[in-house]
């Protein structure tokens, strides 16, 4: 898969994305990664590639043209089934299913806004689609075009170790993670849940879905409502719920 990002930025996505998981995908070259400048397709004295506002108003605007001719770039050095998308407060909220649905695009092209964004014309002509990462305010599309690649990177066949992929498709999906521990055994903010000292494999498993359950329930309710759970975990949730009042 091929990422492109057209940025003012490019340093700050090139940067990032060298570490963890995104770095070893590019170094394997399960994916590449490029970065397009609008400013070096600007054509004044002065590289310009914002202007004031028609109507008004503070802040300025990113223009068409440099953003235009920066992902028609992009576009030539890839085949021509290439999706843009614009990362803006206005875009749909991304999710796991829209990022696993974005795997199967041979190459995705993400334009990050700077400024109060770019000119409507560009979203509507040159653009696919319109994502947001959800319901806060950052400065700019750079982080928001970070979490795309990080997280359509993992989904990746072969960006994962075997145990990395086993625990992305178990059981326990769709709810929030159960309480980790490691060495060791004692520590003033207490101490390791006896049922994980035991080795009993099957009791640890159901101690762990207990706990996934109950976070689940305590901190995102909303998570529980679009999820058929099976008689068991219906049985452990009772359990914890009765536990904790
Ligand atoms: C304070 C400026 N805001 C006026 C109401 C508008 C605004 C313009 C540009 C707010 C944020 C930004 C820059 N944000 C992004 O480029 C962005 C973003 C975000 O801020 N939140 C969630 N997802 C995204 S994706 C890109």
């Amino acid at each position: 898969m091929r990422f492109d990002v057209v940025t003012l930025f490019p340093d700050m996505i090139t940067a990032a994305a060298s570490y963890g998981v995104t770095g070893r995908a590019i170094e394997r070259e399960i994916v590449s990664l490029s970065v397009w400048n609008p400013r070096d397709y600007t054509h004044d004295k002065h590289k310009t590639v914002d202007d004031r506002p028609y109507g008004g108003g503070p802040g300025m605007v990113m223009k068409y043209q440099p953003l235009h001719e920066a992902v028609n770039k992009a576009k030539q050095s890839g085949n021509d089934k290439a999706k843009v998308v614009y990362l803006s407060p206005q875009g749909i909220p991304i999710t796991q299913a829209l990022l696993s649905d974005a795997c199967n695009v041979s190459q995705l092209i993400l334009v990050a806004g700077r400024y109060e964004g770019v000119d409507e014309r560009f979203v509507k002509k040159d653009c696919d689609e319109e994502w947001s990462i959800g319901d806060y305010v950052i400065s700019g599309g750079e982080l928001a075009a970070l979490i795309v690649i990080d997280a359509i990177t993992r989904l990746l066949p072969g960006v994962l170790g075997h145990e990395e992929s086993a625990q992305q498709d178990s059981h326990m999906n769709g709810l929030l993670d159960y309480p980790h521990f490691t060495r060791p055994e004692q520590l003033d903010g207490g101490s390791v849940p006896d049922i994980l000292l035991g080795g009993n494999h099957a009791q640890i498993g159901t101690w762990r879905m207990k706990q996934a359950l109950g976070r689940t329930w305590q901190r995102r309710p909303d998570l529980l409502k679009n999820k058929n759970l099976s008689a068991e975990q219906n049985y452990l949730l009772q359990q914890f719920k009765s536990e904790v009042e």
